[in-house]
């Protein structure tokens, strides 16, 4: 009867080891002479699992509270709480009506707009790793005083995880309506000198041009007459 020696072997997969099956091999050889050979090698096929979670953070980086008008930005943090590399991973932000995009992508991902929503892709995300997106965007000139506009971001991966109640995150800005409002007036150079105490320019019937400009944020006239 030949006499077992048990020996025991703890190893650890890589984190990007695909899922499937792979196969422990052990061989045993000896100096005295062995008359079967063919049990001298053993095989141990294992199934492997990937497993992971990742864990999106959305935050306001740009100008808030923010003028209408004007720009803003919100950062993606995409980070993979492990133990397997998560494949697959895409991000898809929503901007609310009143913000259009203007740009979105970070180390690593592939960004395509579309409509309110820009769509960012990666074939991986390491085990222990954080991927951050940056978006810009702008807040259309007509979006009222006071307005809390909502963006939000939700990951998503082909490798199992053990949660996604923290795969969504949103970030506010709050908007700010202001108007730079200038005016500047002037009048025809037939009532120059008018002396004091006439009323030339409306007996005459004359016009003063009063122009008033709004620089930014409203849209308004941009010229306005009235007779004197
Ligand atoms: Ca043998
Ligand atoms: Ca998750």
């Amino acid at each position: 009867m030949p006499k077992r020696c048990p020996q025991r072997q703890r190893d650890r997969l890589a984190a990007d080891t695909a899922p499937g099956v792979i196969t422990n091999v052990a061989y045993v050889h000896g100096t005295a002479p062995d008359p079967l050979h063919a049990n001298n090698t053993a095989f141990d096929p294992v199934p492997v699992d990937a497993l992971t979670n990742l864990v999106l953070t959305k935050s306001t980086t740009g100008a808030n509270p923010v003028q209408a008008g004007e720009g803003t930005a919100f950062t993606v943090a995409v980070a993979n709480e492990g133990p397997s590399d998560a494949r697959d991973v895409t991000v898809v932000d929503t901007l609310p009506a009143g913000v259009v995009l203007v740009s979105a992508g970070g180390p690593g991902w592939t960004c395509a707009p579309s409509g309110q929503q820009v769509t960012c892709v990666r074939p991986a995300l390491a085990a222990g790793a954080t991927a951050p997106l940056d978006v810009t965007a702008e807040v259309e000139s007509g979006v009222p005083d006071g307005a809390i506009l909502t963006n939000t971001a939700t990951v998503t991966t082909s490798t199992p995880q053990t949660s996604t109640l923290d795969d969504t995150d949103s970030a506010t800005v709050t908007v700010v309506a202001a108007a730079d409002v200038s005016i500047a007036k002037s009048h025809a150079p037939a009532y120059d000198d008018v002396p004091a105490g006439s009323q030339a320019g409306r007996t005459s019937g004359g016009w003063k041009s009063i122009r008033a400009r709004f620089c930014g944020r409203y849209r308004g006239s941009s010229m306005d007459q009235a007779p004197l």
